[in-house]
């Protein structure tokens, strides 16, 4: 079904032939637009920004660029085209059709994972809502902004599946994925990472970086989910997480490059003479990586959970590629290795993979990771300088499953809580680290110009030129 974008919600859903959900979702978007204008891009509503809107959902051209002011922006609802006689991949309910309503048994299950999904969407929105105040250029400003509208879209998406298949709690919850607020002591948002700081634009590549990948992985475990409308959200969701995650990659490229470049052609290796230069200092860089990597693991749950497990045999959350998987996709039998400590050391641990679920997601992120790290690190290379960036052990710094609270270095060491203390200035940013790369950011708002401790991007947005006026502000 192609979009309609004549309704006041744009669609691919048929909505003008269900006017009850019509009707709840259009009540909806007034809270919304409310939202937004109160805890969205801060000081950005009259902005005209070089923004990119779906405006189809098949491969190819769904992809439309203009000037938009965002409050304007056309927020709606697409699903990737439906499989014809998709199945069930996986689980108890292997080879049986995909379900197209709710299966009533996992209705609470299902409606948990969606009001999950749906929350980090908004809370990353205020995250992120003063920085446009400190953008390097107008590319990087339109870079957040549409990565800001795009996680309103998410939100959408995963209101449109409470509205159309919850009934009158999926309209409640709707309503609280706009009252919790990131960071708030009374009210806040549901998952660690999304209640910290996102105070600076390190930060911000850090976390496109790393937690929109967890995003991807969490989508793709969606994308095989049995219950189809869920899947195909969760497929077009992920179209546009590949640019999310394209910005914090290129974003830490572009310091690296600039910091690589001094190192390597004048061989200035010392971090207080970069910094006297107004350069990010790789080994602070390293800092905010150990901390944005590690707070990014624990959102992949506990390493054994029953959770984790329900999801899976219910056919409701899959693994990572689960349709390519040689296996019984039941995993009677399986069992999968899982990190404990034992006489003060870290050791591994077979359990029965069902219960193991979010550490496997998590080993798969972990990967993918490590091969971003790695390029990273050609960079590094390529410019001659003599550093390398590394992935934190997967127990440094964890709050969420077994290792919580066990006090673990970045190389894997179980560390007392004095050694933990002498070094942990090292292995996170500091206050003083904070200070620096707050003293860095100001916003810069001249067409072609860059702050001077990032590189400009190797080419524009859309075929645009470097210096294209992707903000405008009058
Ligand atoms: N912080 O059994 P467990 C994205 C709770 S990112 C706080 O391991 P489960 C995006 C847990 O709720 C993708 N609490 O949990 C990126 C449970 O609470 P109760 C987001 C946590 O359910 C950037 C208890 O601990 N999508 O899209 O197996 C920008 C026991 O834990 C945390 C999803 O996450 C935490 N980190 O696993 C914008 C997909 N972790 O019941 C957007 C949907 C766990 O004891 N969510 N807890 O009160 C899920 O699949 C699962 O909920 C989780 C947690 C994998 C997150
Ligand atoms: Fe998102
Ligand atoms: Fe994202």
């Amino acid at each position: 079904m192609d979009i309609a974008y004549g309704d006041r919600i744009p669609n691919n859903v048929g909505l003008s032939d269900n006017k009850a959900l019509q009707r709840a979702l259009e009540q909806w978007q007034p809270a919304f637009v409310d939202w937004w204008s109160e805890m969205g891009p801060d000081g950005s509503a009259s902005l005209d920004v070089y923004l990119r809107t779906a405006v189809s959902v098949h491969k190819g051209g769904w992809a439309h660029f203009d000037y938009v002011k965002m409050p304007e922006y056309r927020w709606g609802i697409f699903l990737s085209p439906a499989e014809p006689a998709r199945s069930i991949n996986f689980g108890a309910h292997k080879g049986r059709p995909a379900w197209q309503t709710v299966p009533g048994e996992y209705r609470s299950a299902l409606r948990r994972i969606i009001v999950t999904q749906g929350d980090t969407e908004p809370a990353s929105v205020e995250q992120q809502r003063h920085l446009g105040r400190t953008a390097p250029s107008l590319y990087d400003l339109r870079n957040l902004y549409q990565i800001n509208v795009e996680e309103g879209r998410h939100l959408w998406a995963m209101v449109y599946l409470l509205h159309a298949f919850f009934g009158r709690d999926g309209r409640e919850e709707a309503e609280a994925l706009l009252q919790r607020r990131s960071g708030d002591t009374d009210n806040p948002r549901i998952l660690g990472a999304f209640n910290e700081r996102t105070p600076d634009w390190l930060s911000f590549f850090m976390f496109t970086f790393f937690t929109d990948r967890d995003g991807k992985f969490q989508l793709c475990a969606l994308a095989e989910s049995g219950f189809d409308p869920l899947s195909r959200t969760a497929r077009f969701m992920l179209i546009e997480e590949a640019h999310h995650m394209f910005v914090g990659e290129s974003g830490i490229g572009r310091v690296i490059e600039r910091t690589a470049e001094m190192m390597g052609s004048e061989g200035i290796d010392d971090p207080v003479q970069l910094r006297s230069l107004g350069l990010i200092d790789l080994p602070t860089l390293q800092r905010y990586l150990n901390l944005h990597y590690s707070i990014t693991l624990d959102l992949f749950g506990a390493d054994q959970s029953s959770n984790a497990a329900t999801f899976y045999t219910a056919g409701l959350k899959g693994r990572y590629g689960e349709s390519k998987i040689d296996d019984d996709h039941e995993l009677h039998g399986a069992e999968y290795p899982i990190l404990d400590v034992a006489g003060g050391r870290l050791v591994t641990r077979e359990v029965p993979m069902l219960s193991a679920l979010n550490e496997r997601l998590r080993d798969d992120f972990v990967k993918d990771t490590e091969a971003g790290v790695a390029r990273w690190n050609k960079l590094i290379a390529r410019k001659g300088a003599r550093f390398a960036l590394n992935v934190p052990h997967k127990g440094f710094n964890r709050s969420i499953g077994a290792l919580a609270g066990v006090r673990v270095d970045p190389a894997g060491r179980v560390v007392s809580d004095s050694e933990w203390e002498a070094h942990v200035a090292d292995w996170l940013p500091s206050q003083p680290d904070r200070e620096y790369v707050a003293s860095l950011m100001g916003r810069v708002a001249e067409p072609g110009r860059f702050a001077n401790w990032i590189a400009p991007p190797g080419r524009g947005i859309d075929g645009k030129p470097l210096d294209f006026e992707y903000v405008r502000f009058d």
